[in-house]
């Protein structure tokens, strides 16, 4: 699965390719910008609305996202390519500090930071963050209070106010305010990150959207589910693996796209709750993603489940790279 995107090697289309005839070459600007933040603070939902599409999975729970996911944007004047990453956090096992290396990781090579807060809630996660910024980047940083619509509108100048002088962090080069829920701020995002990418060519392609293949977002979208619909150490315990997809044919009068996926799970009691009593969970979770891979794909899809236990993957490496979360090349 491609999770370490770099720039790409191919020449790039000129900025009038990517939708800017408007602009000189010499004044469109275009990097990568990693949101960072910890678990829950809205990052995927943000990069997702900054897209209009949905790239990210986004659940209430935290530590949903596993992969760093690219996410392009291609305005007039300038291309941001989008690293949505996992969140920072603590945690012994080893699933979780890959997922952990991976958010840090994009930090060391962007172009910009944005550091996504969660306005209504500040725990342990914020001065993991608040040192990462300190020590693992030097590139232009910008703060964005997110779930600005869950805050007290007069105490949002106090709020921002903090983050001007944090001890041993330079001063933001940008902090706003938004809510990814709402769409308050996304103008202001937008305009503010273009202002600090470098002046380059467009990265990629002015249609492009992810690196990420319709089969990696179909296993996503099981795993949403699997998210939304078990409970307590389940979701986490989950990895799913798409075993087939077949693209609908054109000729076909009622065209399909035939999916089936694995549900891994570690334990024996996992796979029944999963399935549930007569197999009522996984039909609703396998109900629930096909509706959505439906309006993915633009088209109607037959999703199949099967649920396995491979015991321990979370723990073990050669698991973890095999569903993709840890990358051969990362040091660990
Ligand atoms: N009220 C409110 N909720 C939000 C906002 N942004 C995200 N959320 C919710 O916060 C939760 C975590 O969002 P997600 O994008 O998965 O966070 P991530 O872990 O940082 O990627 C989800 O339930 C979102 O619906 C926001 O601006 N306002
Ligand atoms: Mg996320």
């Amino acid at each position: 699965m491609p999770d370490r995107p770099t720039r790409p090697d191919r020449s790039p289309p000129s900025p009038s390719e990517a939708g800017g005839p408007q602009t000189k070459p010499e004044a469109y600007r275009s990097g990568f910008v990693a949101i960072v933040g910890a678990p829950n603070a809205g990052k995927s939902s943000l990069m997702n609305r900054l897209l209009g599409q949905k790239v990210a999975i986004v659940t209430h729970k935290p530590q949903t996202t596993r992969h760093r996911l690219l996410g392009v944007l291609t305005e007039p004047s300038a291309q941001i390519v989008f690293w949505d990453t996992p969140g920072v956090h603590e945690s012994p096992k080893a699933l979780n500090q890959s997922m952990v290396s991976r958010a840090l990781a994009a930090l060391a090579d962007c172009d910009v930071c944005l550091w996504l807060v969660d306005g209504a809630r500040r725990g342990p996660e914020h001065a993991r963050v608040l040192e990462a910024l300190k020590t693992r980047t030097d590139a232009p940083l910008m703060v964005a209070v997110n779930k600005a619509d869950l805050l007290d509108p007069e105490e949002l100048p106090a709020l921002l106010d903090e983050f001007r002088d944090l001890p041993g962090l330079r001063p933001p080069d940008k902090l706003l305010a938004v809510s990814a829920k709402t769409g308050k701020g996304l103008k202001k995002i937008k305009k503010a990150l273009a202002s600090l990418l470098p002046v380059s060519p467009p990265l990629y392609e002015a249609d492009a959207l992810t690196d990420q293949t319709l089969r990696a977002m179909a296993a996503e979208y099981v795993r949403e589910a699997v998210f939304e619909l078990t409970r307590q150490e389940i979701p986490y315990s989950t990895a799913v693996t798409v075993d087939e997809y077949l693209e609908p044919k054109t000729t076909d009068k009622n065209p399909v796209a035939r999916i089936s996926c694995t549900v891994h799970v570690e334990r024996e009691s996992q796979k029944k709750v999963m399935i549930g009593a007569g197999g009522r969970t996984l039909k609703k979770i396998g109900q629930t993603a096909r509706r959505r891979l439906e309006e993915l794909l633009e088209t109607k899809v037959f999703l199949s489940l099967f649920v396995r236990i491979t015991d321990g993957w979370s723990e073990d490496p050669k698991a973890l790279e095999d569903f993709g979360y840890l990358d051969p090349r990362e040091k660990r």
